[in-house]
């Protein structure tokens, strides 16, 4: 009988230990890292959700391919192992690797700003996406569709691009001022929810009309492949790596943080379909910021890493057992009746905390509020995606409000078990059921460039708990 939720397809060879800390030490230790999870020790935290960026496991072909890593500062083998996966995936031409993905994003995304006054425009930017685009002087748009926001219903595909609301900016903006169309797959401040194939390819065509490149930020693409295949009428049959391709089929440009469906703990990629202009100035930008074009920031074994990993990442079942095991905690939480965007995504399982805690507002973080509380509980720590991470619009400073307040509860890829996911689902159905208890936070430090990371805070003194 096939089971609802795939086993492992791996046994584990090598184990980490992880420690168990007190409540009281928990209260105290959060107090000590300014009430921002980012700061607490790797080591006093039980179960780490922040995030499956760098934090999975490789495999042991992957290990073993680390030993046949060229070190030669120029020309490395490795490069050229690494190079020849990466085209055979995306069909494209150029490719730099650069150290991760916002590597890229600083090398690439300037290229394209090629005046004042100009605009990115995504289905939503991830966070280092935003402020590379901003550093670059251009703006960030996001037109993602509706759907979206739909967080209690069913929707296939609530990453897509919203093509209307995009031909609609592309004409208010005008095209000449739009400097690229990026298409985040799957989409991460949605929810990790993927963009169908029809949208990707909607998408281009559009941008085609008007002369607009696009770019995939495709740090979870082969996820994104996964839930076409599962999702979308037409690609039951087909395969994970033909869908992949497909993909890069409807862009001029591929920018990864191949921390993810790269299954590496560091490393990033850009590559280019055909616009040799584009790929000269990003080899030549690559080297003062990366380092030379044939290593941009990697050691040699790395890049051999990588090569494997982003093979292994396109398998149909470890895929299947990947999105299983988010599943898994999505539906425990789900069947509990805690809020959370549904269905869940492909990375993570985000819990909608305007829902779960209406009594705190936008600019006193409530996803903050309920993460520091699940850390309290049960030594988990996930991530605030919401308006601290959003941050202040960049022209008049103010405090931006996000549409959604998200909690994250990001799974690394091959890490953890069904069981320490009980944990997870435990801790947070506990601190739902005592949601009308937690408070707010101020900062006592707001740092002013992707403040999430190492800003500081307090807990807002009227009343309630920031932990249970
Ligand atoms: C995450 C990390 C990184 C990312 C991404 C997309 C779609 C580019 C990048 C940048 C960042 C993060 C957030 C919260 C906590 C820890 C880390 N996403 N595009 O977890 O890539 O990090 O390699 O520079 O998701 O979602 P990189």
């Amino acid at each position: 009988m096939e089971k609802k939720y795939m086993a492992e397809p791996y046994r584990i060879k090598m184990v980490e230990p992880i420690r168990q800390t007190t409540k009281e030490e928990r209260i105290e230790l959060l107090k000590r890292a300014g009430y921002n999870p980012f700061s607490l020790k790797s080591d006093d935290v039980y179960i780490d959700l922040l995030t499956d960026s760098g934090t999975g496991a490789m495999s042991q072909e992957q290990w073993a391919a680390m030993l046949t890593g060229d070190e030669a500062y120029a020309g490395s083998r490795s490069f050229y192992r690494l190079e020849s996966v990466v085209k055979k995936i995306t069909g494209y031409t150029y490719f730099i690797p650069v150290h991760q993905g916002r590597g890229a994003e600083k090398v690439f995304l300037p290229q394209l700003v090629t005046k004042k006054g100009m605009y990115y425009i995504s289905n939503i930017h991830f966070d280092t996406t935003r402020a590379h685009v901003e550093l670059a002087g251009a703006r960030a748009i996001d037109c993602v569709v509706e759907d979206c926001y739909d967080i209690e219903h069913w929707h296939d595909f609530k990453g897509n691009m919203c093509l209307e609301s995009l031909e609609k900016t592309i004409l208010e903006k005008g095209k000449e001022n739009i400097a690229g169309v990026i298409m985040t797959i799957t989409n991460n401040s949605a929810g990790g929810q993927p963009v169908s194939m029809e949208n990707l390819r909607e998408t281009k065509k559009l941008c085609d009309r008007y002369g607009i490149m696009v770019i995939i930020d495709g740090a979870r693409y082969a996820e994104n492949a996964y839930f076409i295949k599962e999702r979308e009428k037409g690609y039951e049959n087909t395969s994970i790596f033909d869908i992949a391709q497909e993909q890069f089929q409807y862009a001029d440009a591929f920018l990864m943080s191949a921390k993810k469906d790269g299954l590496v703990n560091m490393g990033g990629i850009i590559a280019i379909r055909d616009n040799k202009d584009l790929y000269d100035k990003c080899r030549t930008y690559v080297v003062p910021y990366e380092g030379f074009p044939t290593y941009g920031g990697l050691n040699g074994r790395d890049m051999d890493a990588l090569a494997v990993g982003l093979m292994e990442a396109l398998d149909e079942n470890y895929l299947k057992h990947r999105i299983d095991q988010v599943r898994y905690l999505g539906d425990r939480l789900h069947d509990a009746g805690v809020p959370i965007q549904y269905p869940v995504g492909g990375h993570a399982v985000f819990v909608d905390c305007k829902a779960f805690c209406p009594h705190i507002p936008f600019d006193q973080f409530p996803a903050l509020s309920v993460t520091n509380a699940i850390y309290i509980e049960a030594g988990v720590r996930a991530v605030e995606i919401g308006s601290l991470l959003l941050g202040r619009d960049p022209d008049t400073h103010k405090n931006l409000e996000s549409k959604m307040e998200l909690m994250r509860l990001t799974i690394p890829r091959r890490l953890y078990t069904y069981n320490h996911l009980d944990v997870v689902a435990e801790a947070v159905i506990h601190t739902y059921q005592h949601r009308h208890e937690l408070k707010g936070y101020t900062f006592e430090y707001e740092s002013p460039i992707l403040r999430h990371f190492t800003s500081t805070f307090r807990p807002i003194d009227e009343g309630g708990t920031y932990g249970i």
